[in-house]
């Protein structure tokens, strides 16, 4: 495990391009060797997306607790016509089903090529609980029980952002943020928020967990954080 780091201002961001390349390099490599090491014998995840080596596996806490899908739910409230609370086979058989393959790409300059997700599209699930008027933007929380993030309404009606079932072929993994995590494709990794255990609609976007510690609100990969390409 390891977190983030500490808190990255824009300038830190910017040094740390410099930097990558070594670390990119030999985090893929440790990652590689710890997911063989880990690998149920035969599941072969690894082998069959090598891709997935390159990921490294953050938390901002501790070990988190280990929920089974069977025992999981989704609270979703706020301003909404409808709250519920999604259990894990609702989210797999109550919503039409989304698929997307892209890059995932972290601020801190690691990115993993043909990352595949299945899930349902955020604006599905906003849709089936009716969003009310006055509703401007979305929070995720966790329940590792510190981490948030938030969507701006605009944002959170893209059809690649998805509240994420499945990955790499597989079930999202307990070191990826399982059961259910969201994935915000065109954004950097920190607005995906693993371990996903509530979707709030709110009337005003709140910063962020890394958002009060530097990072910015609108996190467009290529274009936010100090990166301009
Ligand atoms: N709950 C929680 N979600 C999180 C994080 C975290 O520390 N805790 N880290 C974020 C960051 S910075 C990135 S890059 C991705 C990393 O996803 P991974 O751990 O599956 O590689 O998760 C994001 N979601
Ligand atoms: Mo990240």
């Amino acid at each position: 495990m390891s977190s983030e780091g500490s808190p990255v201002g824009r300038r830190v961001v910017l040094g740390m391009v410099g930097l990558g390349a070594l670390g990119v390099a030999t985090g893929a490599w440790v990652q590689r060797g710890v997911n063989r090491a880990l690998g149920p014998v035969g599941s072969g995840i690894s082998g069959i997306v090598p891709a997935a080596g390159g990921f490294r596996f953050y938390t901002v806490t501790g070990p988190v607790k280990r929920i089974a899908p069977a025992d999981y739910h989704l609270r979703v409230r706020g301003l909404v016509e409808r709250p519920r609370s999604y259990s894990f086979a609702d989210l797999q058989h109550a919503l039409p089903q989304t698929r997307m393959t892209d890059t995932f790409h972290c601020v801190t300059g690691w990115n993993v090529p043909n990352v595949a997700w299945e899930g349902v599209a955020l604006p599905d699930l906003l849709d089936a609980v009716g969003v009310r008027p006055g509703a401007r933007g979305v929070r995720f929380t966790s329940f590792d029980g510190t981490y948030t993030e938030s969507l701006t309404m605009e944002q959170a009606r893209r059809r690649d952002v998805i509240v994420a079932t499945g990955m790499l072929g597989g079930p999202v993994s307990h070191d990826h943020g399982g059961p259910v995590r969201m994935y915000v494709a065109p954004m950097y990794g920190y607005k995906s928020t693993k371990w996903l255990s509530g979707i709030e609609v709110v009337g005003d976007v709140r910063p962020g967990y890394w958002e009060e510690r530097g990072y910015d609100v609108d996190a467009w990969v290529g274009r936010s954080n100090g990166y301009t390409s």
